[in-house]
């Protein structure tokens, strides 16, 4: 079957359009489109209509032929032709016209859309800009301030809103083929003009010098260093100053550096590595579901109240479990008070958070949860309680329901083996804040069914989340992986550097936030009741964590207590350098013998990042994940890596893993040695000039 094909019903020629799964504008596409429009110029037809079969309209161009040899006829091209069409050309949209399809739309004379139609320009989540002329055609449509906001998010939004800006001009209700059709006669009958939007010209209320230099100054402090947002406010700019034609060499300029650039090579990356990621090698796709219509949640804490709120937003009802009354009124009342949080911002009505809220009840008795489907044990990290909870759910759920610990490090095989029914058992890792974080580790332990991961995963999804399989290990992949960062930042921080170099070193470079600030926002005393409580002998290096017991043992527990690696204002919370962590780190040094001195931030930077990447090739080798890609989703999902340098892995691809097995090399070398085993697989893939990506694809 030609993935183009075309015929005229009653005067209108229709081009249908049949590519699944989202109808990307791939090569044959194009070249099937071209030869459409083409015809329909030479025969009877009154107008042509562009539509797709299938879940949606174009869902953009063909990213998977990006980094190849582009191949005619261009996109651009192509949407040149179908505006210079001397019969008018109307495009029908459903589902999710972006990228590419929405300019397809805006290259076409009128758009009618579905009322569940979104329209958007994602681009900039690609490192990437609208390259087939969006840059041009929509500040003539919509204008120019809120074109620069809908490319710079690269949020879609709906097809009313979309009317509202000018973009479509007919909301179809019911079939959107026989509504399209409609449309396309009513057009005719009017003797409608082709309207080509490269004719008009943007709406100078929308565009000033001014508007375009604050623009810029926003996204300086918005983008964390991509450079795509900042051609996009160029080339709307061009659109505004310049003929059509000169703003289309600007935007194909723009579009050819981006593409070039490793923040799009790394932001692509993350693209595939997502929905690789959902996907489980050795469980078929196939495999039957297990139905999850109620969750149960043990633990009303901050943890267990932000799971409870994920499944109570996508309507599935959720039972609070707590020791008492009093927990459990603590835990509801920071349920409510996030979700008033939520309606402030405006994401959710009164009436959604009402009926939000009605879904998570609460209860203090094991026995209620005895027909819950899924159950989530979120209570304090100690492996001895959650056996004795997981012996107990074990008594009272009913068969077949899912049984899963939210543990960050505790060994889920220990707790499964604390059940008869181990197969059921499964770590789901959420991070905190839950009701925010995307990510969520899926915890397989070596009894784990199939089942129960297959429908863990769907879960996840339908949850919003971006799941990620881990094998068992202490702290799973992000945790085990962080454990390194973080070593590597308390003897930057012992060895001379001031917490707020490491973090502005670490933040310049692209971390959502740096090491230290992230320890005072989680608070320092949760490492060190997990230090606690592992042998004298078992502890390593000692000095490692020497200064962050001592500043929990003067109280300094982080954000919590008003101070830890800094000072906090009581009142704006607003943090500051503090002379006395400077001298509990002097007495520190003094006490191991370190010797102080002047670190560079690129030392910081590749001692952090590289003691990440070596862990995650030892973790990627044991199996512990399934693909170096997986590895790249945790850190972008989860700990605030920058999505343009595309997670540990794919930034060691890009950089050379030689690169990087040299300085572990010379690491070792220039501080403790045991601290930098080089991992085999970096070692070998250093050898063979080969990258992560490669070792996982083969
Ligand atoms: C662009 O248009 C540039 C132009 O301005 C200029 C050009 C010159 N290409 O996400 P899902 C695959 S840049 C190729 O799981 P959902 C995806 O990999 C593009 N493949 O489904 C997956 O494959 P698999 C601008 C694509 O329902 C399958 O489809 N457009 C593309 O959760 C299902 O995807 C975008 O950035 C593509 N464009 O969400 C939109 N899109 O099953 C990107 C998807 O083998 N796409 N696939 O793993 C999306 O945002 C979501 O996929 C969408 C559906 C919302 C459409």
């Amino acid at each position: 079957m030609p993935v183009v094909s075309y015929e005229m019903v009653d005067e209108i020629g229709v081009i249908r359009v049949d590519n699944p799964p989202v109808n990307a504008l791939s090569h044959a596409v194009r070249a099937g489109l071209l030869n459409a429009i083409e015809s329909a110029q030479l025969d009877d037809s009154q107008a042509i209509l562009i539509i797709c079969t299938g879940r949606t309209f174009f869902a953009g161009a063909d990213i998977s032929e990006f980094g190849q040899p582009a191949k005619e006829p261009y996109l651009p091209d192509l949407l040149n032709a179908i505006e210079s069409s001397n019969k008018v050309v109307i495009a029908a949209l459903h589902g999710t016209a972006l990228g590419g399809g929405f300019e397809t739309a805006l290259a076409s004379h009128y758009r009618c859309a579905l009322d569940t139609a979104k329209v958007g320009l994602p681009e900039v989540h690609l490192g990437l800009l609208p390259g087939a002329g969006g840059t041009q055609r929509l500040p003539r449509l919509a204008g120019a301030q809120a074109s620069l906001d809908i490319m710079t998010s690269g949020k879609p939004f709906g097809a009313a809103k979309a009317a509202e800006l000018g973009i479509v001009d007919r909301i179809i209700d019911g079939d959107l083929e026989s509504g399209a059709l409609g449309y396309a006669k009513e057009l005719i009958a009017e003797s409608a003009p082709t309207r080509r939007v490269a004719e008009l010209t943007v709406d100078p209320k929308t565009a000033s010098r001014e508007m375009f230099a604050a623009y810029r100054k926003n996204i300086g402090k918005r983008a964390r260093g991509q450079i795509a947002p900042f051609k996009i406010v160029d080339c709307v700019q061009a659109a505004v100053e310049l003929p059509f034609a000169d703003g289309m060499k600007l935007e194909r300029q723009s579009f050819a550096d981006c593409m070039a650039s490793p923040q799009s090579a790394a932001m692509r990356h993350m693209f595939f590595a997502e929905r690789e990621a959902a996907k489980v090698k050795d469980v078929s796709k196939d495999t039957p579901l297990r139905p999850i219509q109620t969750v149960g949640i043990i633990g009303g804490g901050t943890m267990g109240g932000g799971i409870a709120m994920n499944f109570a937003n996508v309507g599935i009802g959720v039972k609070l479990l707590e020791i008492n009354d009093e927990a459990l009124a603590r835990g509801m009342s920071i349920v409510e008070k996030n979700y008033s949080i939520t309606m402030k911002k405006g994401k959710l009505s009164s009436e959604q958070v009402a009926e939000c809220l009605a879904l998570i009840s609460g209860t203090t008795s094991y026995d209620d949860l005895a027909d819950v489907d899924l159950m989530i044990e979120a209570v304090f990290e100690n492996l001895d309680i959650k056996k004795e909870v997981f012996s107990k759910l074990d008594a009272v759920c009913k068969s077949g329901a899912i049984l899963a610990t939210n543990t960050s490090y505790q060994d889920v095989n220990q707790i499964a083996n604390a059940t008869k029914r181990a197969q059921d058992v499964i770590g789901l890792h959420f991070f905190s804040p839950a009701n925010v974080m995307k990510l969520l580790e899926i915890v397989r332990a070596d009894k784990t069914a199939d089942d129960v991961i297959a429908t863990c995963m769907k879960m996840a999804k339908s949850i919003r989340k971006v799941p990620v399989l881990s094998g068992v290990c202490y702290g799973f992949i992000g945790n085990r992986m962080l454990n390194k960062y973080f070593r590597e930042a308390q003897l930057c921080l012992l060895e001379g550097a001031s917490p707020e170099q490491i973090d502005n070193a670490m933040q310049s470079w692209g971390m959502a936030m740096g090491p230290m600030a992230v320890g005072d926002l989680a608070g320092l005393d949760i490492g060190y009741k997990a230090r606690q409580g592992i042998p004298a002998d078992q502890l390593g290096d000692q000095k490692i964590w020497a200064v962050a017991d001592a500043l929990v043992e003067l109280g300094r527990l982080g954000q919590k207590s008003g101070s830890g690696y800094y000072q906090y204002d009581a009142e704006t919370r607003a943090r500051n350098n503090d002379p006395a962590v400077v001298k509990v780190v002097e007495e520190k040094a003094a006490e191991f013998g370190v010797e102080r001195r002047n670190i560079n931030d690129e030392e910081i930077v590749n001692r952090l990042i590289f003691a990440l990447v070596n862990e995650g090739a030892f973790i990627l080798e044991e199996g512990i994940a399934q693909r170096s890609g997986d590895i790249d989703v945790v850190y972008v999902y989860g700990y605030g890596f920058p999505a343009a340098r595309g997670g540990p892995m794919q930034y060691a691809d890009q950089i050379g893993t030689k690169t990087v097995y040299d300085a572990v090399i010379q690491f070792g070398k220039d501080h403790n040695p045991d601290h930098w085993t080089v991992a085999p697989l970096l070692e070998r893939l250093a050898k063979d000039e080969a990258t992560f990506s490669e070792w996982s694809a083969a």
